[in-house]
């Protein structure tokens, strides 16, 4: 079945028997209930229904709008649920995830907390939502972004007292409870790709358990980046001959959002990423990152606050133990970039960790440290960033989009983000 095929629906036999006004009213009835008729359905899937609730009368399910409007994907792929639907869905994302799913997701958690409470509230609260257009919601979301740009700390450096932290910022919430939740997710299925073997050459690595201090699960996309000197002989940076798998589809969602968002520069748009995964204890020892990648780049936290250790000379008090003269708390949902001093004078780790964390950590590479085999990501190419300003004393009175003030929703499904659960299921 295709979204072509939906469509015609209208001509259907069986919808042709009612009036025009009881279609209205059954696509009305179906698009309050979309939220638990889609409840565990893929994208895809619900993409599916919100097309047929749309075929019975147009007026209804108009948010499906936005997932074609300047849509980050290219149109859904051909398919209807099944019970491999959800294995293959995370091979075949990319043509179905767009962060208004996330937003529609979204909504719909809102909704299902809303009426657990009030079984009655259903009609009431569907009805009442007010319209907003994926323009208007994703204006209100980047308002609500906090972008701290004035770290400082003082060390001297070459006998001169300079700001280590220079160059670094903190932007917090990125990434919404229902996104981080979906962003989880397909992270515990490349997992289990790894796990399976369905990936190339060294792109899943894993701790040596036995030794305190050793580490964390990465996987690598884009580039292999060698640590250390490896038993080959290779020095650290970017392996060129390693044959690697490509970025993630969702992950060039997210790097679209860092762009759009101004979050990171056009200029430096992330071609490859690693994500860490750290049990309780498991941590990252003092390093500068190499220069095989430019500056800036960046890590978005996910599961559990963690903090950062920076310092020009970080100490090594113990297997695992590292000590520095700041540390700063990187919530869940947020992006710490680093550049200048911060990323090049200044070390960084990360201490044992209280909880497990997963981080992705966003680089770009150096045009001449490039891979062999490297080809440019059509997804990654021309992104720009939304035409909003970003410091609050620049913005011109009324350049808000239709009218639409900052409001506090965001900030609450950040608190929310909080309670997120690694998926249930998997190993600890
Ligand atoms: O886990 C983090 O947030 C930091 C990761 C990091 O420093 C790295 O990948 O080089």
């Amino acid at each position: 079945m295709d979204h072509q095929c939906v469509r015609s629906e209208s001509d259907d036999p069986f919808l042709r028997i009612y009036e025009p006004s009881e279609l209205r009213t059954a696509a009305k009835f179906l698009s309050i209930w979309k939220p638990f008729l889609s409840k565990r359905l893929c994208s895809h899937c619900t993409l599916i229904l919100s097309d047929r609730i749309r075929s019975i009368h147009p007026e209804f399910d108009d948010e499906y709008d936005d997932h074609r409007e300047k849509n980050d994907m290219p149109e859904p792929a051909p398919q209807i649920c099944t019970s491999e639907c959800k294995s293959r869905s995370i091979e075949t994302s990319s043509q179905r995830m767009s962060w208004a799913d996330m937003a529609q997701e979204e909504d719909m958690e809102r909704e299902s907390n809303h009426n657990s409470c009030n079984p009655n509230s259903v009609v009431k609260t569907a009805a009442e939502k007010p319209k907003l257009s994926r323009e208007q919601r994703e204006y209100i979301r980047f308002m609500n972004v906090m972008r701290k740009k004035d770290f400082e700390f003082f060390e001297t450096v070459h006998g001169k007292p300079l700001n280590i932290l220079e160059g670094l910022q903190l932007h917090a919430p990125v990434f919404s409870a229902a996104e981080q939740k979906r962003i989880l997710n397909y992270v515990a299925s490349l997992l289990d790709m790894a796990q399976r073997g369905q990936f190339k050459g060294r792109t899943n690595s894993a701790p040596q358990k036995w030794m305190r201090g050793k580490g964390r699960q990465t996987l690598q996309f884009g580039c292999c980046y060698n640590y250390a000197m490896d038993e080959d002989g290779n020095p650290p940076g970017i392996l060129h001959e390693e044959e690697i798998d490509p970025i993630p589809d969702l992950f060039k969602v997210m790097i679209r959002r860092l762009i759009k968002w101004h979050v990171l520069p056009p200029t430096c748009v992330p071609d490859s990423c690693i994500v860490n995964i750290y049990e309780e204890g498991e941590c990252i020892p003092p390093h500068i990152d190499n220069h095989d990648f430019i500056r800036p780049f960046c890590t978005v936290s996910f599961l559990s606050e963690c903090k950062m250790v920076f310092g020009s000379n970080l100490k090594i008090v113990g297997p695992g133990e590292y000590d520095g003269p700041v540390a700063i708390p990187l919530p869940v949902g947020s992006v710490l970039v680093l550049n200048g001093n911060a990323a090049n004078v200044a070390k960084h780790c990360v201490p044992p960790v209280p909880a497990k964390r997963i981080s992705i950590t966003f680089r770009r590479m150096d045009v001449s440290k490039r891979p062999t085999r490297y080809v440019p990501e059509p997804d990654l190419q021309g992104i720009q960033p939304l035409a909003y300003e970003v410091d609050p004393e620049k913005r011109p009175n009324g350049s808000k989009p239709n009218g639409y003030d900052r409001n506090d929703k965001n900030l609450e499904a950040y608190e929310m983000t909080r309670s997120l659960q690694w998926p249930a299921n998997r190993e600890q």
